[in-house]
Parts: C-alpha cells; sequence; structure tokens
C-alpha cells in the first residue's frame, strides 16, 4: 500500500477507483477505494475487494461475485474466486473523465444478493390459551419471522401448513402478511383440547426458503353444556311402611364439560320425604325415603329433580318424574 501510494505521487495524473459494494446478504452496504494510477498496465492490481469488504473468499464462487458495467468494454474485472480487482485496459483519465479535470471515478459493484438466510422465527417455542366458542375472527396469537436478504429474498409471508389434518386448517386461519393466527371455525373443548399448528414462514426468493414453526394453542373449557338426567330405574309405587332409606329410583346425570363446569349437583325440587343420595358410582344417585311415609296422609307423590353444574354461571335443568309414585 505505501509503495503504492509513493508511485501515486509520482504520477502526474492518478485515479480514485471507488468500489461501492452493496453486500445484502450480510451488511446494508459497504464502500471501498482504491487509488490507481492512469495508464498502468493492462493486468495491474488494483486492490482485494474480498478482503477489503471483509468476505470469506470461499464463499464468492457461490455468491457469482462479479463486477457489473454497462461499459462494453469495461476498465476493470474481478476475480471470482480470490476477489481480486485488476485493471483490464490501460486507462487515459483525460479520455474517460467527465469533466476531464475530474480525478475521481465511481465504480458501482452490485454484489447481486443470493438467497442464503432463511426466516427465522422470534421466539423458540410458541403457546397460547383459547377460550371455547372464541368467536371466528378472533386474534389468538401473532408470530413474527425475519429473514435477512434483501428484497424479495428477504420478504416473510406466513401460511398454515398444508400437511395438517383438514379440520385444523377449517378452524384456523394466518394472515399471510401480519402472521396473525385468527379463529376460522367453531372451538369446542368437548371435541378437542389442545392443537398444534404448524406454521410456515416463507421468503419470496425466485427458490423460497421456509422454515416451520409449531405453535400450542391450548383450549379453556367453557360452561356451554347443561346438565342431563336420566332415569335408569323407578319403582311406582312403596309400602307405607317401608324403612328410610329404601331406594325407589336410581337417577344418572351427565355434563359433557369439565372440572366445575361439569360437576352435577342434584336435587328435589319438592318438600318430599324422600332424598338423592350419591352412589359410589360416579355422577349416579338414588332416590331414597327419608322417613317414615304415612299413606293416609298423603298417598302419591308428583317428583321433580333438579341437576344444576357449579360453572359460572350454572347451568341447569329440571326433569319431572313423569310417573306417580305411589304409598300402598
Ligand atoms: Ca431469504
Ligand atoms: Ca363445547
Ligand atoms: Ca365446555
Ligand atoms: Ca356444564
Amino acid at each position: 500500500m505505501e509503495q503504492r501510494r509513493c508511485k501515486q505521487q509520482r504520477v502526474r495524473g492518478y485515479l480514485v477507483a471507488c468500489v461501492v459494494a452493496v453486500l445484502l446478504w450480510t451488511v446494508a452496504s459497504a464502500q471501498i477505494r482504491y487509488s490507481i494510477s492512469e495508464e498502468v498496465n493492462e493486468g495491474t492490481v488494483v486492490g482485494n475487494t474480498a478482503k477489503d469488504l471483509g468476505l470469506d473468499k470461499s464463499t464468492l464462487e457461490d455468491r457469482k461475485y462479479r463486477i457489473v458495467s454497462d461499459s462494453q468494454a469495461p476498465l476493470f474485472h474481478v476475480n471470482g474466486k480470490d476477489g481480486i480487482l485488476y485493471v483490464s485496459r490501460r486507462i487515459d483519465r483525460e479520455a474517460v473523465w467527465k469533466p476531464p479535470k475530474s480525478g475521481n471515478m465511481n465504480i458501482l459493484v452490485n454484489v447481486l444478493d443470493i438467497n442464503d438466510n432463511a426466516p427465522v422465527f422470534s421466539n423458540d417455542d410458541y403457546s397460547v390459551t383459547l377460550n371455547e366458542n372464541t368467536p371466528a375472527g378472533t386474534t389468538v396469537i401473532q408470530v413474527n419471522a425475519t429473514d435477512l436478504d434483501d428484497g424479495s429474498n428477504g420478504n416473510v409471508v406466513y401460511s398454515l401448513s398444508n400437511g395438517m389434518d383438514q379440520n385444523i386448517l377449517n378452524l384456523f386461519d394466518i394472515n399471510q402478511s401480519t402472521g396473525e393466527v385468527i379463529v376460522k371455525g367453531s372451538i369446542d373443548y368437548e371435541d378437542k383440547d389442545t392443537y398444534e399448528i404448524e406454521i410456515e414462514a416463507s421468503d419470496k426468493g425466485f427458490a423460497p426458503l421456509t422454515t416451520e414453526k409449531s405453535v400450542t394453542i391450548n383450549i379453556i373449557d367453557m360452561n356451554d353444556n347443561t346438565p342431563e338426567i336420566e332415569v335408569t330405574s323407578f319403582s311406582s309405587s312403596i309400602p307405607e311402611d317401608s324403612r328410610p332409606g329404601t331406594t325407589v329410583a336410581h337417577i344418572s346425570v351427565n355434563d359433557l364439560d369439565s372440572g366445575l363446569n361439569g360437576k352435577v349437583i342434584c336435587s328435589l325440587v319438592e318438600d318430599v320425604p324422600f332424598t338423592l343420595s350419591p352412589s359410589l358410582k360416579d355422577k349416579m344417585y338414588s332416590l331414597v325415603t327419608k322417613s317414615p311415609l304415612d299413606r293416609e296422609k298423603t298417598s302419591q307423590y308428583d317428583l321433580t329433580i333438579t341437576a344444576k353444574d357449579t360453572g359460572q354461571p350454572p347451568l341447569s335443568s329440571e326433569m319431572v318424574l313423569m310417573e306417580k309414585l305411589f304409598v300402598l
């Protein structure tokens, strides 16, 4: 470099070649400047552009490293293997410059970006909870991916993986430009309580690069099922001398919800000498006498059972035993 500088000072006319390289895969732009004397021999080394731009020599061929020039007979050429910039032909400063007095020349080296970066999601894991019955159009979560490449090589679009179950594709959608996952169908906890959604972020390169990321959606149960009552057995008559605790009917209740939303409490509506006693089996009750019966006072009973869950707000249902219970 020092030698070259001394030599330049001896030569009356010298040129400054300013190499502007736009390195789109790692940095936005870089600029290097070389000075050469005019009239130097063809093949004179101007500088090592790869080194000066901080590029790994071994990647140059893959990147198709070259100088793009409008001129039919470019003044400079670069070795695509090592990045050395050479003078292609004798340069007559006065013949080249406009205005001729100027001693500067800019060589714009456009290093074309290649699509060598895949989009990268900002989170390692995406997980979210979603209430069942959330209306269509609601945003569940927004994912984000960035791509270091430039232009269309770095523009990211999102999609749901086509490899997913059609049922999932019917329930969720994604905004391809914002990455917002949106409810599309009816979310039913009783049908499925968790979803793994595969999201793809692709760039718009000629040969797009794609990254997949899965999003876990845990559905939260809502109290959207009313308890159901079923009478599994019923004796329509009972002797009045029956002992307290005598079984008259077996009742089963069912609520499709989970936890407190599905926990059911059964009771009798009227003030009657009967009670519902929980059976050993879950969600089963026995209707039993709670005190001695007196046929002369009451000879028949209408019984109404209510089943109420412990959800917030609770849901309940009522069942009237259609057959009357006679005391014999
Ligand atoms: Ca890319
Ligand atoms: Ca449901
Ligand atoms: Ca539910
Ligand atoms: Ca319920």
